[in-house]
């Protein structure tokens, strides 16, 4: 398999599904396009991508070109991974969270862009971007306490892979969750998607 990323620095959709094809535990090449933004990107990216857009898995001939496609793919051609959860209901509430940040939160992510190579510094955040720390710390909270951790819903799931370039945005923006009704949980699964030894392969690589 081959999936077909945009700069590691900042591109959140691309580092979504490579977080899930790690925990699948397959070989994989990945090719990086450099995102130079514009009509030169659709340009590197038109060979690759339907979409024009990255991540692309391709797997033999098919390709499949947005990243919880990918994902979804992934759960189904390798059930051994328990990608998602097996429970009914926590795999779909696990479903929902990560169709959350696939279509919503959008004044936090146009504020706070993946910043992988920027040195963490403070920021003020609009009340639209503050609403929607507001609601990531109560999804969070609540799937926690329901779950009982250490992930959103249990072990971890493609719906952990979602919310881990949040959590880079988070760190990177000096974002403090206790001003947004964290009482500790919030922060420390923050701090778990952090540590992933997977997500610090990717790191190390994007920082180059
Ligand atoms: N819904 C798509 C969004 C993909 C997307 O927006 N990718 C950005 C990179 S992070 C892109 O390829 N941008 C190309 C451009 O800026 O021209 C997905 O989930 O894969």
């Amino acid at each position: 398999m081959e999936l077909i990323i945009g700069t590691k620095r900042w591109s959140t959709w691309s580092l979504r599904p490579w977080l899930v094809l790690r925990k699948t535990g397959a070989a994989f090449t990945e090719t990086e396009v450099e995102l130079r933004r514009g009509e030169a990107t659709k340009v590197d990216l038109a060979p690759y991508s339907p979409s024009g857009l990255a991540p692309v898995l391709n797997d033999g001939d098919l390709a499949i070109w947005d990243s919880l496609a990918i994902c979804e793919y992934l759960a189904e051609r390798f059930p051994e991974a328990a990608l998602w959860p097996a429970d009914p209901g926590a795999r779909a509430q696990a479903r929902a969270a990560a169709a959350q940040m696939h279509s919503g939160f959008a004044a936090l992510r146009r504020e706070c862009p993946m910043a992988l190579d920027e040195a963490p510094q403070a920021m003020d955040l609009s009340p639209d971007t503050q609403e929607d720390v507001g609601k990531l710390v109560r999804l969070w909270s609540d799937m926690l306490d329901r779950y009982g951790g250490p992930f959103l819903t249990g072990s971890w799931s493609i719906a952990d892979a979602f919310y881990t370039p949040v959590a880079t945005r988070l760190r990177t923006y000096g974002v403090r969750l206790g001003d947004y009704g964290d009482t500790g949980a919030a922060g420390a699964y923050v701090a778990r998607l952090l540590a992933d030894p997977d997500f610090l392969v990717w790191e190390a690589s994007a920082k180059g």
